[in-house]
């Protein structure tokens, strides 16, 4: 049974233990509540109290009439508001944190980097002669808030659009204007009795997801950058492997990285270190779950210990002495699992407390005592251990590829561009690009469509680009080092040794796939690959997506020109009319296509060809598989054996 659940060799044990511990976790309780067949498909509706009206067999329509095209349409732009108001507001909050520190009111706080604060404050229009850093930060935390609640216009970052997609957006009438007023429309449009048209729905979940992608996570991104630093690669481990089991384990899981970054200055502080020591342990060890974890990878070299479906099973361990969770993705059973440990939950943000945990409130003017005090409470703890067991599975990653980087990487300092790329993607030496990106989900096999989807993309030439719990996935399967190079296709090889990247990219974080817009902008920008999005050969998939900041990922990807795939069973499969509308009639509209698809061959096929179709469209040299080099060692097809994995993968008993 465990087979089917992960491929995570450390998964799986640690999956035996929480069994053998009566630790109940999310892959257990999938299976016990089975989905709810109507409402999984988009055909529940409890938009108002004459329902839940739950449309299926004679029942075509709700009590007030709604049609199922209509319900489905309001369901997922539902989600998306969600998923976008989710990414947005952890943006508004780095903006606040940026004001404070420019103001002095958060010490512990400074600004990183001062090349990217100048890059911000051109693009927000924000005066930057003769004035000092703390001037001109203010003035973009204004700035940047103003986005969020503006009432006028369009969001600042519309302008790194294409010109093309600005013009096609404008004359849909989907630029987004403030970020909270397409969330806010969004609640009133579907609120019952309003809009009543699928098609009309949509576009307004349209613009409310470009609102997220080239407004809030956009503006999450570039603040998190000025604050803490514009990622370059750093190396770093991952997977269970990297608890430590003479020091204290710190897990900081979530989204933001305000309080984590302090929690790692913190942790390396003689006052804190020495009370571990007092304790008796060597030191203290941080390590990450979720965005959280991958915000302080980049930045700080923190090691991954796992993604989404790792975060019960980590408490399993018994080695965890605090798992401090800042917002999103905070599975409430992890109190549960913590109650047959000595692992003490930490809840820190003022959106986000649960149930049962402990609560030691997180404000940006007490940042650093804060950070200690919540590492006193797991120093406190050590002692506590009781049946230990760390899975012996680490393996070594590469990660923190900006867009500043990757443009820097293909030309230096003073040369810095996309021509590389373009040239390569010309050539037919790599075939195209894929953001392959999002969640885990207990009802697909924990990591494997992930990892598939990768290795069939750079097999094939194609360049991937990873964040959330794909980069976490390939992190911990060895897809982010060098050495994967041997299992990427000839010409995709040659690139990568010759520009000095891997062939799968670790972007970041969930707000981290503005960054992947960007770099998609800049490719159009530097020419020769067409005038839009929507004529590059590229394709975007979240093989195991489950969140609603997902579906607002995926609906900006697709309004922004990027054809997707998403995995498992699709939300809106009740109603034929829209899932036409998205997977078909879009690409008259967008220029691209939105797919919900649980074979994740049939979505790396369909890419490919859709790729091979877009170098066409663009007159490219012809793609020819293998043309650069005789031979390559590629994954073996059954790689899922415990022998085979120990094999073929880099991930390793330590
Ligand atoms: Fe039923 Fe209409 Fe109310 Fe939805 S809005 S619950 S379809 S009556
Ligand atoms: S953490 S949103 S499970 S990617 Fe960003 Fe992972 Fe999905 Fe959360």
């Amino acid at each position: 049974m465990v087979d089917k659940k992960t491929i995570d060799p450390a998964v799986k044990e640690m999956m035996e233990k929480a069994k053998a511990d009566g630790i109940i976790t999310a892959f257990d309780r999938a299976e016990s509540t089975k989905a709810c067949p109507i409402g999984h498909v988009g055909s529940c509706c409890k938009n108002c109290h004459m329902g839940p009206c739950r449309l299926v067999g004679k029942t075509t329509v709700g009590v007030c009439g709604a049609t199922i095209d209509t319900v489905a349409a309001r369901n997922l732009a539902r989600a998306i508001a969600a998923g976008a108001a989710s990414h947005s507001d952890h943006g508004r909050g780095m903006a606040f944190t940026l004001l404070a520190a420019a103001n002095g009111e958060a010490p512990d706080y400074k600004i990183k980097d001062a090349n990217k604060l100048m890059r911000v404050a051109e693009y927000l229009e924000v005066p930057t002669k003769d004035r000092s850093n703390e001037e001109i930060a203010a003035d973009v935390a204004r700035a940047a808030l103003a986005d969020f609640g503006s009432l006028k216009g369009e969001v600042s970052y519309v302008k790194r659009a294409p010109e093309k997609r600005k013009e096609l957006w404008s004359k849909l009438g989907v630029t987004p204007r403030g970020v909270d007023r397409e969330v806010v429309e969004t609640m009133h449009r579907t609120h019952v009795g309003n809009d009543q048209d699928a098609e009309h729905i949509m576009m307004h979940a349209a613009r409310t997801s470009l609102g997220d992608g080239w407004g809030g996570s956009m503006l999450s991104t570039d603040i998190s950058d000025i604050l803490f630093g514009t990622p370059s690669p750093v190396a770093s481990r991952s997977n269970f492997g990297v608890l430590a089991e003479d020091e204290v384990n710190v897990v900081v899981h979530g989204h933001e990285p305000t309080l984590s970054e302090l929690i790692v200055v913190a942790a390396n502080s003689p006052d804190v270190l020495d009370y571990a020591k007092s304790k008796g342990a060597k030191g203290i060890n941080i390590v990450g779950i979720c965005c959280t974890a991958n915000e302080v990878l980049m930045r700080q070299g923190v090691p991954l210990l796992g993604n989404f479906l790792s975060q019960e099973l980590a408490i399993a361990t018994g080695v965890i002495e605090a798992m401090v969770v800042d917002i999103q993705c905070i599975m409430q059973g992890i109190v549960d699992a913590a109650e047959t440990t000595h692992t003490k939950i930490i809840t820190t943000s003022p959106k986000a407390k649960i149930t049962g945990a402990t609560h030691i409130e997180f404000h940006e003017d007490k940042a650093l005592e804060t950070a200690k005090l919540i590492l006193k409470t797991a120093i406190d703890n050590y002692p506590n251990r009781k049946n230990v067991q760390i899975p012996d599975y680490t393996d070594r990653i590469i990660a923190g590829f900006s867009h500043e980087y990757i443009a820097y990487m293909q030309g230096g300092v003073y040369r810095e561009s996309f021509r590389p790329l373009n040239d390569a993607i010309s050539s037919g030496r790599i075939r195209g690009a894929a953001g392959v990106v999002g969640c885990n989900n207990p009802r697909i096999t924990h990591d494997d469509p992930h990892l598939e989807v990768v290795k069939e993309l750079i097999k094939n030439d194609v360049l991937v680009v990873t964040t959330g719990c794909n980069a976490i996935a390939c992190a911990k399967q060895g897809l982010l080092t060098p050495e994967v190079m041997e299992y990427a296709g000839a010409g995709l090889r040659e690139v990568c040794e010759a520009i000095g990247i891997p062939p799968v990219l670790h972007m970041g974080s969930c707000v981290d796939n503005s960054r992947i817009l960007t770099v998609l902008a800049q490719c159009v920008n530097e020419g020769g690959l067409g005038e839009d999005i929507s004529d590059l050969p590229v394709a975007g998939f979240a093989p195991e997506w489950m969140s609603e900041k997902a579906l607002s990922i995926g609906c900006y990807f697709v309004t922004s020109g990027v054809r997707t795939w998403m995995g498992g069973t699709s939300p809106i499969e009740g109603s034929e009319m829209l899932t036409k509308l998205v997977g078909e009639d879009w690409n008259n509209v967008f220029g691209a296509t939105w797919h919900f698809e649980p074979d994740w061959q049939k979505t790396v096929e369909e890419a490919l060809a859709h790729i091979d179709a877009k170098r066409k469209a663009l007159n490219l040299e012809e793609y020819v598989p293998g043309k650069y080099a005789k031979s390559n060692t590629y994954f073996p097809a059954d790689y899922t054996s415990d022998e085979e994995f120990a094999k073929y993968s880099r991930t390793r008993a330590k």
